[in-house]
């Protein structure tokens, strides 16, 4: 996630509580529309240095003490919201300038979970909150009577790496049912994160977080819904053919065709990519050697090295060299004496140039290409840092989770080879059908679990669905996008959505879904800007100025501008749209079509 749009910490920072309150109301009345904005900038600033801090204590050193300073932090952060929210009020109306008018706008927006004005539920939100982070980040499944335990990266690695169902099935259910242990935290949050939501005159928390789209809420939903309806057809033809290359491997009594997929086959804890399993769903084995975690173990690549090699990418589209403090202060390997959270993310501590990175790095290829995407986040806070605060934000949150992935993007075969990662190999169709699937596997499997967490939440948040059907709503929903199934059988006991760090940790995830459309967009413009010609998925903007030229000055733009200028500004179009994606797939799409034949699809 990004701590920063994540906005608990940020725009959720506001004034210091000393500073706000020492401003009498009558000076604060006398203040232009404008010049309320210019404190409220300079407070937040302030305000965002110390729950950053705290913030980042609790992540990098789990224990009762962070937790409690974080809860305090962030409890003292959302009063100044609050107050922030209530004070813009008697400038409706007023003569302003358009920047200030959005800076008001996105004032609201500018929390993930706003609490009542209630001091005694704005503390127990916050504790919430802290409590919810460090129960999932210090989770452990413990066998043999708490002998033999094993905390998330651990169990994700079973998911990744065993072939075995039923210890596949131990690691899947170990880590789920840890989750139980947050349904009453997650129901009392729920409640209070609404109340806040409705104060703020949002209908529900849902619809507070699908009114961050420079459009009505309303609007917002079919757009979404608008997205995936493009990429559906694609995700069934994908899901058919890994489904039948699974029942080759499972059985057809454990994967029967026409039904939902087991949700522990496919190499990753939660089904939300699949790239993991791609030894088994490899359409020509052997024809192109694509094992970069081989290489890196080969290469003793260590997670500083690993990092230096997505800098470098950064470097050669003309992108600024990391900041030294990065390197002093991110944390880049899991510690072995401390509980840390070790779901990745990327931090702006002060706003400008203090950028860090959090991840438990191990050398593989999908730890490498996640810190491409934090680095993504990092460059973002570096090229809107002289935006002011309410505006160092991306232009959505889809565009800050892009960033890094349409750097990813471009991580082509070509490009491995010229890093070393993967020997130089000359294309062909099959070569080409291998690396598209791989590509599918990462970037076509998300896109129904990218849309369906918060379709959960929304439901959640309006009251559709009730905590005593948490679980099977959840159920309902992955089943109905993502066509999988729990491998056992789950009940109201179990709270399976608590095994999402984002679902705890409060991080909206449409996000994701979009990001996942847009990175083809970007990808598409930034391929167009350097000249090249050729099919999408082969475009590497690697060692490219001019795309990077374009890149950076869209990111520069921050949230200054309503997200559809930036968009046209880079590519030409308004809108978000899924025709790169379809376009980038093609050659696999038709593909698919020919091996899914005379299988029974669907679910
Ligand atoms: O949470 C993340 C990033 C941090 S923003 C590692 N992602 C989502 C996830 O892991 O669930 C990236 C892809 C989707
Ligand atoms: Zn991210």
């Amino acid at each position: 996630m990004i701590r920063d749009a994540v906005r608990r910490a940020r725009l959720a920072a506001a004034a210091s509580i000393a500073i706000l309150a020492t401003v009498p109301a009558a000076i604060a009345s006398a203040e232009t529309a404008d010049e309320f904005v210019a404190r409220l900038n300079k407070q937040f600033a302030d305000i965002a240095l110390e729950v950053n801090a705290a913030g980042w204590t609790q992540a990098t050193y789990i224990n009762a003490d962070t937790q409690l300073l974080n809860a305090r932090a962030f409890e003292r952060y959302l009063e100044v919201f609050s107050r922030a929210v209530a004070e813009a009020k008697q400038f409706e109306g007023q003569p302003m300038s358009p920047a200030s008018k959005r800076s008001i706008e996105l004032l609201k927006l500018g929390v993930a979970a706003p609490a009542p004005d209630d001091p005694a539920k704005r503390a127990e939100l916050a504790t919430l909150l802290a409590g919810m982070e460090a129960k999932y980040g210090s989770a452990v499944y413990c066998k043999d009577g708490g002998k033999d335990c094993r905390d998330e990266v651990q169990l994700k690695k079973v998911l990744e790496s065993s072939r075995d169902y039923d210890e596949l099935l131990d690691a899947w259910k170990g880590w789920h049912d840890q989750a139980r242990a947050l349904r009453s935290d997650y129901t009392r949050y729920a409640t209070l994160a609404n109340e806040g939501a409705r104060e703020l005159g949002y209908r529900d928390l849902g619809a507070m977080w699908r009114s961050a789209y420079d459009m009505p809420a309303d609007e917002f939903t079919k757009e979404a819904a608008r997205l995936y309806g493009q990429v559906e057809p694609l995700y069934k033809d994908l899901h058919c053919y890994a489904r039948t290359r699974l029942a080759q491997k499972y059985g057809n009594d454990k994967v029967p065709a026409g039904k939902p997929i087991p949700a522990h086959l496919l190499g990753n804890m939660w089904a939300q990519q699949w790239d993991a399993v791609f030894d088994l769903l490899e359409p020509y084995p052997g024809v192109s050697p694509l094992d970069v975690d081989a290489a890196l173990v080969a290469q003793n690549y260590d997670p500083v090295r690993m990092t230096q090699s997505a800098e470098a990418f950064y470097k050669s589209i003309a992108f600024p060299a990391l900041p030294q403090t990065f390197w002093e202060r991110s944390l880049l390997a899991q510690p072995q004496d401390r509980k840390v959270q070790c779901h990745a993310s990327a931090w702006h501590m002060d706003g400008k140039e203090d950028v860090r990175i959090k991840q438990c790095i191990r050398p593989t290829y999908e730890e490498l290409r996640t810190i491409y995407h934090e680095l993504g986040h990092v460059y973002y806070y570096l090229w809107y840092k002289d935006q002011p605060f309410i505006f160092q934000n991306g232009a959505h949150d889809g565009f800050h989770e892009a960033v890094g992935d349409t750097v990813n993007l471009s991580m082509t075969p070509a490009y491995l080879a010229k890093i070393g990662l993967v020997p130089e190999a000359k294309t062909s169709r099959e070569a080409v059908i291998n690396q598209q699937m791989k590509m599918a596997l990462e970037k076509i499997a998300f896109l129904p679990f990218g849309k369906m967490i918060d379709e959960w939440r929304w439901q959640v948040f309006s009251g559709q669905v009730a905590p005593g059907n948490y679980n099977a709503a959840w159920w309902a929903i992955r089943e109905k996008y993502q066509g999988i199934r729990p491998p056992v059988a789950r009940s109201e006991t179990d709270f399976d959505p608590g095994a999402k760090y984002h679902i705890p940790g409060n991080t909206p995830y449409t996000r994701y879904f979009l990001s996942f459309i847009l990175q083809f967009q970007f990808h598409k413009a930034l391929c167009d800007a350097a000249g090249f010609k050729g099919p999408l998925s082969e475009c590497s903007i690697y060692g490219n100025e001019e795309a990077g030229r374009r890149f950076g000055a869209m990111l520069a733009k921050g949230a200054s501008q309503p997200w559809q200028d930036t968009m046209y500004e880079l590519t030409g179009t308004r809108q978000m749209d899924a025709s790169a994606i379809l376009e980038y797939f093609a050659p696999l799409r038709g593909w698919l079509e020919e091996q899914n034949k005379g299988q029974q699809c669907g679910w």
